[in-house]
């Protein structure tokens, strides 16, 4: 009987568009988006949390805007490609039997662990976006980095797996002239199943099919391409200036917040407002030659440079603004610093992780990273980070660190 119903619904289950080639026509898309997401989440991992033998590049000054960019929204549209191949690929759920070997049995299991762990993946990423991670009881970035590694290895098991599928139906060809394939399940025959499940598993077996199997095969894939498309049309312009008026449903608007430009976190959020304000405020800088501190105005009084850089969150907005204050590295020579100096960042903010950013020597030497005190030709708004912040080249906004105490100069 349990044969029988999944015999029927593997049948209920073959339509045209569920057929190998879909499969990898959709699982080349899928595979190409996923590598995007892999290449682009390492860096922005190492970035994050380098390895102290690594250099980042610090040109062009997109480079980790564009890559964190390219990571959402590859991630963004893979939801509608996972869909569609699921679907793609549902008939092989109720396949009988269900294990036919240990290799068919290793298949199997790779792919649960495959489709589970990246729906997983998709889903905490895409609430990541819109900051609703206190919806899941684990650190986001640890969790989503590992589990990248669970995804691609079964992925990997899966493609090695496939791979003669694969190669059988990369491009296209007249179904007539494809080989046979033994390794495939033999399709479904009719059968006859009794009681209600039967009937009603008849009942939507019966429904009317297209005519033409390659127009509705070419349907399907349309409705896949424009779901995708208008998913990262209506997305891409939290990251991407030119589709911004086109941003329907992405975390962030672009020229929103305090002097046109969003607020990741406030003042208020993070309990900085008093101390930010405090009219004794000093910007503690230390380093091989001694400590020094600075006020507000004396760092005013330094000389000014003008640089318009990117805040480009990890959340997959981005943003670029006009930023005036005083070189990182004219600040760490005061100290002793030179172009091997890497500088520590602190914040007034307390307990928090974005509160300490460390920034190798590549960034601290760069013309164009500064401790910012302008934003947009004003004074550096409350919840932009006042009294003063950090802003450098080809970094993740978690980095450019708000509400600055202090900067420690080192050699390396
Ligand atoms: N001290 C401190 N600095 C911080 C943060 C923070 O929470 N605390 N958030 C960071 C993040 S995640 C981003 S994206 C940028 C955003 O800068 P903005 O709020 O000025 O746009 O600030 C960064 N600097
Ligand atoms: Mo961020």
């Amino acid at each position: 009987m349990i044969h029988e119903v999944l015999q029927s619904l593997s049948r209920v289950f073959a339509s045209p568009a569920r057929s190998p080639r879909m499969a990898v026509v959709l699982g080349r898309l899928l595979g190409a988006a996923f590598l995007v997401c892999m290449v682009t989440g390492l860096y922005s991992h190492a970035i994050q949390e380098p390895q102290p033998w690594m250099v980042f590049p610090t040109r062009p000054i997109q480079l980790y805007q564009v890559s964190q960019g390219l990571h959402i929204t590859a991630g963004i549209a893979c939801f509608p490609l996972l869909l569609g191949k699921l679907y793609a690929v549902q008939g092989r759920l109720f396949e009988t039997p269900p294990v036919r070997s240990f290799p068919h049995f290793l298949e199997r299991a790779s792919i649960t662990v495959f489709v589970a762990s990246s729906i997983v993946q998709l889903v905490i990423g895409l609430l990541n976006t819109y900051q609703w991670y206190q919806l899941f009881p684990f650190p986001f970035r640890q969790t989503h980095f590992a589990l990248s590694f669970v995804v691609i290895g079964s992925l990997a098991i899966h493609i090695g797996v496939k791979l003669p599928v694969i190669a059988r139906h990369w491009s296209r060809v007249p179904d007539g002239s494809r080989p046979d394939n033994s390794s495939e399940p033999p399709a479904p025959s009719t059968v006859s199943v009794g009681g209600v499940t039967g009937r009603v598993l008849r009942w939507i077996d019966a429904s009317p099919r297209p005519v033409s199997p390659g127009a509705s095969r070419r349907g399907f894939l349309a409705a896949i391409g424009a779901a995708t498309a208008a998913l990262v049309a209506f997305t891409a312009g939290q990251s991407f200036r030119a589709l911004d008026g086109l941003n329907l449903f992405g975390a962030r608007k672009q020229g929103v917040g305090p002097q046109s430009l969003p607020v990741n976190r406030t003042a208020a959020a993070a309990r900085v407002e008093q101390t930010a304000l405090a009219p004794d405020w000093r910007l503690t800088v230390s380093g091989p030659a001694g400590t020094r501190s600075f006020s507000r105005d004396e760092l005013a009084a330094m000389p000014q440079t003008e640089v318009v850089l990117p805040i480009a969150c990890v959340e997959g907005w981005s943003q670029s603004a006009t930023w005036r204050g005083v070189r990182v590295r004219e600040l760490a020579a005061l100290v002793g610093g030179g172009p091997e100096s890497s500088v520590v960042f602190q914040s007034l903010e307390q307990r928090s992780s974005y509160a300490r950013t460390e920034m190798g020597p590549e960034f601290a030497r760069d013309d164009l990273s500064l401790v910012a005190l302008e934003l947009n030709g004003e004074t550096l708004d409350l919840d932009h980070g006042y009294p003063a912040r950090v802003i450098a080249p080809a970094r993740p906004g978690v980095l450019q660190t708000k509400w600055l105490s202090s900067l420690e100069v080192s050699e390396t």
